[in-house]
């Protein structure tokens, strides 16, 4: 792993929200292990392993039932370590895969069969070599015929270039990490009212209130500066909000947080109980297990 690498926390805490019955973890990476999962060549970061058997063992100590893994830009568009862990969680796992354009119906469906129900583009600059305009557009037609959605993960000062590309994409889009908003602005301020419009005005757009750790400058264990935009986010778009711990939290450098006290921030952007079952529950599942959620 690279020198300055952060692992994942080693004991986290129990946390003292109790998750609704069912409850889904919806962002979450597996990494490795890489003497069986190389990662890619082209990658920007080599981790530490994080493969299935910690992460299920977490999705367990910290209450959750289900998890949406997400292909992480060091694996690549190689998604073997992503498939495996979906293939041994029994059905309780659910994958966001990364694709090349090329890639063939056959092997989408391969994915689509071992759990795969939507694919992430990476706009982050420090993550890709590429920005993957082009190939949104022709991944967006292929996946089409399977009802998969797309997840787009950017920062906030991208948002204005990459409006008109993203706003005509026929399937749901999630958005990661809220967009990256700068919590040092005002939560009614121009930059993240921007990305609140753009909610607003698409309603295929839902929004993952995740990662204070990442987006705080007032820090662990509250990150209280992050709160106000995840509430805001939680009240107006109750029905297209998601959660999730992003375990293993690749790139943190200021600190690794404590997934248990990541579960108890949750009662504080989501305050009632109907809330919670939203954004943990319904949500995700209709999203990711139509199936199962008689949607
Ligand atoms: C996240 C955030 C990051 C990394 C990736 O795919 C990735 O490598 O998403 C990051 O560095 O901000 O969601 O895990």
């Amino acid at each position: 792993m690279d020198p300055n690498w952060l692992p994942f926390h080693p004991a986290p805490s129990k946390p003292h929200f109790h998750p609704p019955k069912g409850a889904v973890d919806a962002h979450c990476h597996v990494f490795g292990p890489v003497h069986q999962f190389p990662f890619a060549p082209q990658r920007k970061y080599t981790p530490c392993d994080a493969g299935k058997t910690s992460l299920f063992a977490l999705r367990d100590h910290l209450g959750f039932s289900r998890n949406v893994i997400v292909q992480a830009t060091c694996h690549g568009t190689d998604n073997a370590a992503l498939v495996d862990a979906l293939q041994s969680s029994n059905g309780l796992a659910k994958g966001i895969a990364a694709v090349d354009e090329d890639i063939t119906d056959n092997e989408l469906r391969a994915l689509d069969a071992a759990g795969v129900c939507g694919v992430r583009f990476n706009f982050v600059k420090r993550l890709v070599d590429k920005l993957p305009q082009e190939q949104l557009q022709r991944v967006a037609e292929k996946i089409a015929p399977l009802n998969w959605h797309i997840v787009i993960y950017f920062e906030a000062q991208e948002l204005d270039e990459i409006y008109d590309l993203i706003t005509t994409l026929p399937t749901t889009v999630v958005v990661d990490h809220m967009g990256r908003p700068d919590v040092t602005q005002p939560v009614d301020g121009t930059e993240f009212a921007n990305f609140v419009r753009l909610m607003e005005d698409h309603l295929n757009f839902w929004v993952k209130v995740t990662c204070p750790e990442r987006l705080s400058a007032t820090g662990p264990p509250a990150y209280e500066d992050v709160v106000p935009f995840c509430r805001l986010l939680v009240d107006r778009f109750t029905d297209r909000v998601l959660w999730g711990t992003d375990w293993p939290h690749p790139n943190m450098k200021s600190h690794m947080p404590n997934d248990g006290a990541l579960v108890d921030f949750i009662p504080e952007i989501a305050p009632t109980k109907a809330k919670q079952q939203a954004l943990l529950v319904d949500n995700p599942m209709r999203l990711c297990w139509p199936e199962e959620s008689g949607s």
